[in-house]
């Protein structure tokens, strides 16, 4: 069924009207071919990410059962994580920016692309759960849950990581900048489906968690430092308070240079179902670096 799945999703990828750019951006394709990785419900690492996220952080059972699903050994749990890679010409044109040095505001195709790619994402996820479901199993997403929340105690985390599933389902790491690093490099967002569906599960190359970046796996590169306008990132990581703040920034700049074409953006934070501003943020630590479209560690890894 794996193979039926991820053809499944590639097709979906190539003919969804919501994985279009808007057409003063030439209307082309915002994500190329989805990567495909699966976890087992039964992963002690879920236990570990109530250390490493937090306490609330659910493991794929309890999430289950809070989405009111019937109770199962974890064992009978999958999750399929999907990584969404950009297009060549969003990294293209970021690209170009961060070369003028013109760190400023991100590249409007970006922008354009990271604010589309929310509902992309979300009907991503509810096909997958039709797919599964025509085949008699059944499915959750953290991208469609009233129970999917994201805190604000001092640091901002949440009750479903989509990139410690991508971990656990061998998508790729973690790295200096924070971003999952995976085979097709870390300018890629995420989403997941938990399902009861028999699937084979994915090897993780290693379980060291910052394997495919260069500053931890050989202490050099720290591209994305210098091309961070906010100062968020340094040998000791990511600022996150400092990233959000630049982030909302650009938001408001960028909402009114092209709010009118941007979609509406509604999640659930603390719980509340709350409408924002369209989200669009500034990614500049993702392009023009050595992990922006591979793993650089690949060859070392063979
Ligand atoms: C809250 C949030 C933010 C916050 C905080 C980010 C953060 N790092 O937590 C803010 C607003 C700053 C933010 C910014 C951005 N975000 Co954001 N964000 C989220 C959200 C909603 C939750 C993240 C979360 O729960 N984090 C939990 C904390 C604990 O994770 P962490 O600190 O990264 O985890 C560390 C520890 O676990 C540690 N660790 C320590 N010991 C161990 C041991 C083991 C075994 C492991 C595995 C790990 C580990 O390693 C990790 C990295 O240091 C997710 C969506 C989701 N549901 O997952 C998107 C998400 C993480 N964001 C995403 C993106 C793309 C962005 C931006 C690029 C947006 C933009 N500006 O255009 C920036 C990039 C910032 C950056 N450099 O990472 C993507 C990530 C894509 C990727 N390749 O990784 C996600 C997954 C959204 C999506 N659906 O695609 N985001
Ligand atoms: S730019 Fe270099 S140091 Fe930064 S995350 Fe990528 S590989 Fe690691
Ligand atoms: S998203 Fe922007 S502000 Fe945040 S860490 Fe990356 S480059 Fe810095």
């Amino acid at each position: 069924m794996m193979e039926e799945l991820k053809n499944y999703l590639i097709e979906f990828f190539a003919s969804s009207e919501l994985n279009r750019l808007h057409e003063n951006y030439g209307g082309g394709r915002i994500f190329s071919d989805p990567l495909v990785g699966v976890a087992s419900g039964a992963d002690p690492i879920y236990q570990k990410y109530k250390e490493v996220v937090g306490p609330e952080h659910y493991t794929p059972l309890e999430f289950w059962l809070a989405e009111g699903k019937e109770s199962l050994p974890s064992s009978k749990l999958r999750i399929i994580s999907i990584a969404f890679p950009f297009v060549d010409k969003i990294r293209k044109e970021s690209k170009n920016i961060i070369e003028l040095k013109r760190l400023k505001l991100p590249a409007e195709i970006y922008s354009v692309g990271r604010n589309y790619a929310n509902a992309f994402k979300k009907e991503t996820c509810i096909q997958l759960i039709k797919f599964l479901e025509k085949k008699g199993f059944n499915g959750i997403a953290g991208l469609i849950s009233k129970n999917f929340t994201i805190l604000t105690k001092g640091t901002f985390y949440s009750n479903w990581s989509e990139r410690h599933s991508a971990f656990a389902a061998g998508l790729g790491t973690f790295s200096l900048h924070e971003a999952l690093i995976t085979e097709v490099g870390c300018n890629v967002r995420f989403g997941s489906v938990v399902t009861d569906a028999p699937l084979e599960i994915t090897p993780r190359k290693s379980d060291e968690p910052y394997a495919n970046c260069l500053f931890f796996a050989k202490g050099t590169c720290k591209k994305c430092v210098e091309n961070c306008p906010a100062g968020a990132i340094s040998e000791k990581g990511h600022d996150k308070n400092k990233c959000y703040v630049y982030g909302r920034k650009i938001e408001r700049k960028v909402n009114l240079r092209i709010g009118s074409i941007l979609k509406p953006h509604y999640r659930f934070i603390n719980g509340v179902w709350s409408e924002q501003a369209p989200p669009v943020g500034c990614a500049f630590c993702q392009f023009g670096v050595p992990c922006m479209d591979k793993n650089p560690m690949a060859s070392a890894q063979k």
